[in-house]
């Protein structure tokens, strides 16, 4: 078999933009010497970052790498709620750790102090319930301050907590509970949702139908509604934490200890745990928390808008910026309730100094449009961040003008479940940003771009991004099933080089532009080309918000592009717009990408942590039935593309 061609890179985007020199003044990371630092000796970088927080017992080794196998901190001990809580009570008690923000408006205010104690309490009562160091439990919650809290609590005791988004679905929740033979189901009445409550407990009940694991479920109050009581397995979590100490002794656990596992889907359909230890990923965590965010934890006020139900939140909301002293914001509810400008209206309230966000929330404010943000005062702002998918050069334009008023960096941060941490990633006081460009590794990633057979591919071309030596948050392995491990990540390119399933491509100064997974790629007149780059083209032309592009089956060229496009909200779609938006493709990366169908759609189909579905798109533009449609967050839109899809088959 001949040796299919690489991908194609033709988005080419110019625009570079220095770090604000006011911003560079301050900056943590406020020079280049760092990445030579990490460069000329890894582990000794490593290890004074790990210094920086509390350790029982320092570790003999600082790593340990028998490919594919990694551990870090070898022989070191700690417990990472008391790194996030106990190590902050001397210092800073009565510091804010969430402002937070119920979707009626409701609101908590709560210190590090307050924090402590109410996860004490809460572990010392799943003691009391009997879950023990290594046990499995489940949390089901929407964003209520429960979350965190439940989740310390598992970690103060050396339970692993397993999240499952409150999003998901009973069969869902059944199916991790399940895989991982969770005992205890921590879960809360329900939640609200843009208005309406998600009925959080009865989907429990459905789920704990088919988990025979389960000896109790905790429930939270939360909504207030009514719900059913199993007498002898659910508890109410304010009568349970009645009466119990504000001290409880942490577990001290060894760096290996697993701290929790976190589903993912895989390609395939069967979730996938990802297992994170305890010394490693901490350091990773908050490290890269404080320099890429540059965290001065007595001033700033940092709001991650993601679920604690990612990884995002877990690295990101919780235990980054809690080991960090963070102030930090945590809102329940929906960006557009009761209206589209619910996000400025916090960020103006609480003074964020700094918003990480995702690109698919960014499209929809550009689509809601800029008189939302240009209603409250932002000037609090002073860094951004962007994370889960390329973001396309226009929507970074947008987010740089309208809501960081041209003065914040914005931090385009490259990571995944697997990887714990960010990887790759500007560092908002040094790095010369480029809209649409993750830039540079970390310092001490190495990360490269190889082609089929594993060799590295030259600037300006793309291939597979991988990652070829070990970083302290990496996860250790899929939980109960390590030969997927090695088959999915490590055996592609052999057992040093982790394989990523991104594709990417890097510049000529060595920066990085990512293109997508690697399993959207389209074979168009034998060119791969990357659908990215042709929604970057599409999302450039004022009237479209949003694209995706997928292919189906062609004679003539073996696969044809076809295009689905969101319009902005004040904009009419028609023949000719559609004509323009072809052409406009065509100018900005060539006649090869020029899409052969576009179609006009109110929405496309998201996971539910806003990522674009291509494969169900691929499937509708291929006719075919769908597949697996329970990962999608607004599955009637499939359905309305689907009509609109045959439609145009039509009368072609
Ligand atoms: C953090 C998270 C991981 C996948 C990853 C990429 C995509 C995430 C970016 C990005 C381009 C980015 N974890 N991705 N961040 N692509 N630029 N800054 O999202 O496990 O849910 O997803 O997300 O494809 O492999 S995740």
């Amino acid at each position: 078999m001949s040796e299919p061609p690489k991908i194609l890179a033709l988005l080419h985007e110019h625009r570079v933009i220095d770090p604000p020199e006011e911003f560079q003044r301050n900056a943590i990371a406020d020079s280049e010497d760092i990445y030579e630092e990490a460069e000329a000796d890894l582990e000794g970088f490593w290890a004074s970052q790990a210094e920086r927080l509390h350790w029982s017992q320092r570790w003999t080794r600082v790593l340990e790498w028998n490919p594919p196998w990694v551990k870090w901190f070898i022989g070191g001990r700690l417990n990472v709620s008391v790194n996030c809580l106990d190590r902050h009570l001397d210092s800073i008690p009565d510091r804010v750790a969430y402002y937070w923000e119920g979707e009626p408006g409701d609101e908590r205010r709560i210190t590090y102090r307050e924090l402590h104690d109410e996860v004490c309490r809460f572990a010392n009562a799943l003691r009391r319930i009997g879950v023990r160091r290594g046990d499995r439990v489940a949390i089901y919650m929407g964003m209520i301050p429960e979350l965190p809290i439940a989740m310390l609590a598992c970690a103060r005791i050396g339970a692993l907590h397993s999240v499952v988004f409150g999003g998901f679905a009973a069969e869902a929740l059944k199916d991790r509970i399940n895989d991982a033979s969770a005992e205890v189901l921590i879960t809360a009445d329900g939640g609200w949702r843009r208005g309406d409550i998600v009925p959080l407990k009865q989907s429990a009940d459905e789920a704990l139908e088919g988990s025979p694991t389960i000896r109790h479920a905790v429930v939270v109050r939360r909504t207030g509604q009514d719900v059913s009581m199993q007498s002898g397995r659910d508890l109410w979590y304010h009568e349970l934490i009645e009466g119990e100490d504000t001290e409880c002794p942490a577990e001290d656990m060894d760096s290996e200890d697993p701290l929790y596992v976190l589903y993912t889907s895989g390609t395939t359909g069967k979730p996938k745990g990802i297992l994170h230890t305890t010394g490693g990923y901490l350091t990773g965590v908050s490290t890269t928390h404080r320099l890429i965010f540059d965290i001065h934890p007595e001033t700033d006020v940092f709001w991650c808008a993601a679920d604690i139900g990612w990884v995002t939140g877990h690295s990101y909301i919780v235990y980054g910026p809690l080991a960090n002293g963070t102030t930090s914001i945590m809102y329940e509810g929906a960006p557009n309730f009761p209206d589209k400008d619910r996000l400025w209206a916090i960020v103006e309230k609480y003074g964020v100094t700094i918003l990480y966000t995702a690109p698919t929330a960014i499209r929809a404010f550009m689509k809601w449009g800029e008189r939302y943000p240009k209603a409250h005062d932002m000037s609090s702002l002073r860094l951004l961040g962007s994370v889960g998918e390329p973001i396309n050069p226009e929507a970074w334009m947008w987010y740089w003008t309208h809501i960081g008023g041209e003065r914040c960096p914005i931090v385009d941060t490259w990571w995944q479940t697997e990887t714990g941490m960010i990887l790759i990633t500007p560092l908002p006081g040094i790095t010369r940003l480029k809209p649409g460009s993750a830039t540079r590794p970390f310092p001490g990633i190495q990360a490269d771009v190889l082609d089929e057979s594993g060799n590295p591919v030259p600037p300006g071309a793309g291939g597979y991004l991988v990652l070829r030596r070990p970083w302290p948050a990496q996860f250790r392995t899929i939980y109960g099933a390590p030969e997927r491990y090695v088959e999915q990540y490590f055996s592609r390119f052999g057992p040093e080089i982790y394989l990523t399933g991104d594709g990417v491509k890097r510049d000529d100064d060595g920066d990085f532009w990512l293109l997508g997974r690697i399993d959207d790629v389209m074979n168009v007149s034998g060119h791969r080309l990357s659908t990215y780059e042709i929604e970057s083209a599409l999302v450039d032309h004022t009237a479209v918000a949003e694209s995706a592009v997928v292919s189906r089956p062609d004679p003539a060229t073996g696969e044809a592009i076809v295009a689905f496009v969101t319009l902005k909200a004040d904009v009419e779609g028609d023949e000719a717009l559609i004509g323009e938006l072809r052409e406009h493709v065509a100018k900005m990366i060539g006649k090869i990408a020029r899409p052969h169908g576009i179609i006009l759609t109110e929405d496309l189909p998201k996971t539910r942590s806003g990522k674009i579905m291509r494969r169900l798109l691929r499937d509708v533009a291929r006719g075919q039935a769908l597949g697996d449609v329970s990962t999608l967050a607004n599955a009637e839109i499939v359905k309305e593309i689907s009509t609109m899809a045959s439609e145009m088959a039509e009368e072609e």
